[in-house]
């Protein structure tokens, strides 16, 4: 496998706040993958975006009392500030509304329309005397008429999970001034030809490994049933405006622009940064890299189908995805997350909780990889401080604390390693290569429960090597062990980095390590155990302890 790796998540939305779901549908294990192949010295590009258009985010802005382009700006810094804190070391974390995302949308629709592949026709639309508009998606309410629930959106229906088309809804009402005297208007608009490309799709879809089954099983249902061609341009105002004659006043519909801006933020990104863009996304130099997509399940046609469809109907030697790592629902006490109904966590709520590390902890060791994972406080907060400062936090505190007071602070000097550290190295060799082989096959809840694992099994180690009686008759003794455990803690907290940044460079550093850099994984186990390559050197800082959380420590509904 290629050492070069391209990682893109899901860009979230700009409207609303985003929760835990969001975070660990995409960002996070995004983040952790991007980290871990750091740490193996890949070639990382980590990018992601704001999602800036669509009328989620008119309403929003409307809502907030701002134009569309200013409420963008305060949430997209907003939004970088939260990811930041939650330690998501994106490359770059560009917008959907940047100028290269403009021009590149201008470019595969001119490339698909030359191609044959954008239909224009008529499609009746919602218009609303008074608002003096079409009312598209989500500006239009009414009753479903497929489960006959009252809060129908022009898009989809949230209670029976239907997608809908305005026009269907029964007695629509506009979302904006709840006008109920719409009109049924006739409005052009293009439409992607994706029936034209369902066969060249298939084809594409059979020769990606590595997909989840249910990812591989979600896109084929797309592309076996009959495929329909998909509408790509809104009447709005906000967004892509459409380069057509007679399309003044439209622009694209948001989906088609979307994963479009995962180009155009490498654009952005090397612009920035002097790097070459090419080489991610375009022809042979680009094939030399493996390309991952992290995203929830609902996204799944959209990359899957639809973004492919655009690039291999470019006809264009664009770079296409190799592996969609789709994500199940984190559900919150056994129901959907919900800002505007305050059911859930929001990621600044969490933050103002608890530090970034026990969620990405909890959320990665839970990750909703094979189905729903339901989010319980109490649930939440036993596991954590079992995990985190029961079992890690208590490994690093007492071998450190024991060093300070029995060798002043310094790695011993002298002693042998003997039978115990010999089968320790074995042992610990053997789990971080299966850690390490969790990650490559972004495998997460089972590479959070393999390094908790290591951890218990460090923590027995030193229980049963038990330095502390050893320095009452064999100083030397103590010594080795010391020494060796010392080693152990910078071992667990390397192969732990990638999930919990920050604890593993505390805990690196209290061993004497230097931090803020990417800890390379251990390979040499046997040299770093059984060696003496840091005798004499200074211990760091003593190790924080890991908060103990009450069961009920987490306030729902932030
Ligand atoms: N903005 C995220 C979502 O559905 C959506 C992803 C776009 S990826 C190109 O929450
Ligand atoms: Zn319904």
């Amino acid at each position: 496998m290629s050492r070069r790796i391209l990682i893109t998540s899901a860009l979230p939305y700009v409207s609303g706040a985003k929760h835990l779901g969001n975070l660990v549908g995409s960002l996070l294990p995004a983040d952790v993958h991007a980290r871990f192949h750091r740490q193996i010295g890949s070639e990382v590009l980590f990018v992601c975006a704001t999602d800036e258009h669509g009328t989620p985010t008119e309403l929003a802005a409307a809502r907030a009392g701002l134009d569309p382009r200013h409420f963008c700006d305060v949430e997209h810094a907003r939004q970088a500030e939260t990811f930041r804190r939650f330690g998501l070391s994106f490359d770059h974390f560009g917008r959907s509304s940047a100028p290269s995302n403009h021009a590149l949308t201008h470019h595969f629709y001119r490339r698909l329309d030359a191609a044959g592949l954008i239909a224009e026709r008529p499609v009746p639309q919602l218009w609303s005397p008074v608002d003096r508009r079409y009312l598209p998606d989500r500006y239009v309410l009414g009753t479903c008429p497929h489960c006959g629930g009252p809060d129908a959106r022009g898009d989809q229906c949230d209670a029976c999970g239907a997608l809908l088309d305005g026009v269907d809804l029964i007695a629509p009402r506009s979302a904006l001034s709840g006008d109920t005297r719409l009109e049924v208007r006739e409005s052009r608009h293009l439409f992607l030809r994706q029936s034209a490309l369902v066969e060249q799709l298939a084809a594409w879809v059979d020769t990606r490994h590595g997909w989840p089954a249910f990812v591989t099983s979600l896109a084929r249902s797309w592309l076996t049933a009959d495929l329909k061609d998909r509408c790509i341009t809104r009447d709005l105002a906000w967004g892509v405006p459409v380069p057509r004659p007679g399309f003044e006043g439209k622009v694209f519909y948001v989906w088609f622009d979307a994963p479009i801006a995962y180009i155009a933020a490498t654009q952005d990104w090397a612009a920035e940064q002097g790097g070459d863009w090419r080489a991610w996304w375009w022809g042979e130099a680009a094939r030399q890299s493996t390309y991952v997509q992290f995203l929830g399940k609902d996204n799944v046609p959209f990359h899957a189908v639809s973004f492919p469809g655009t690039l291999l109907g470019s006809g264009e030697p664009w770079r296409t995805v190799d592996v969609i790592k789709g994500f199940h629902w984190l559900t919150w006490e056994g129901g959907k997350f919900s800002t505007s109904q305050g059911r859930g966590l929001s990621c600044e709520a969490a933050l103002a909780e608890h530090p970034a590390d026990l969620w990405r902890w909890w959320l990665i060791a839970n990750a909703p990889e094979s189905a729903d994972t339901d989010f319980r406080p109490a649930r939440f907060a036993t596991e954590v401080t079992k995990d985190l400062a029961d079992v890690f936090g208590n490994l690093v505190q007492r071998v450190t604390r024991f060093a300070h007071a029995a060798f002043d602070g310094r790695v011993p000097d002298g002693g042998e390693p003997a039978e115990a550290e010999r089968a320790l190295v074995a042992d610990v060799a053997a789990r971080v290569r299966s850690i390490h082989d969790r990650h490559r096959a972004r495998e997460f809840r089972q590479a959070a429960a393999e390094t908790r694992a290591l951890w218990s099994a460090a923590n027995a180690y030193v229980q049963a090597a038990a330095p502390w009686a050893a320095l009452r008759g064999d100083r030397a003794r103590a010594a080795a062990v010391t020494r060796t455990a010392l080693e152990l803690v910078a071992v667990c907290a390397a192969v732990a980095w990638s999930i919990v940044p920050t604890l593993a460079d505390a805990a690196i550093r209290s061993v004497g390590g230097s931090a803020g850099r990417t800890p390379p994984w251990p390979v040499d186990i046997a040299d770093r155990l059984l060696g003496s390559r840091h005798a004499g050197a200074t211990l760091g800082e003593p190790f924080e302890p890991v908060k103990k959380l009450e069961p009920i420590a987490v306030a729902a509904g932030s």
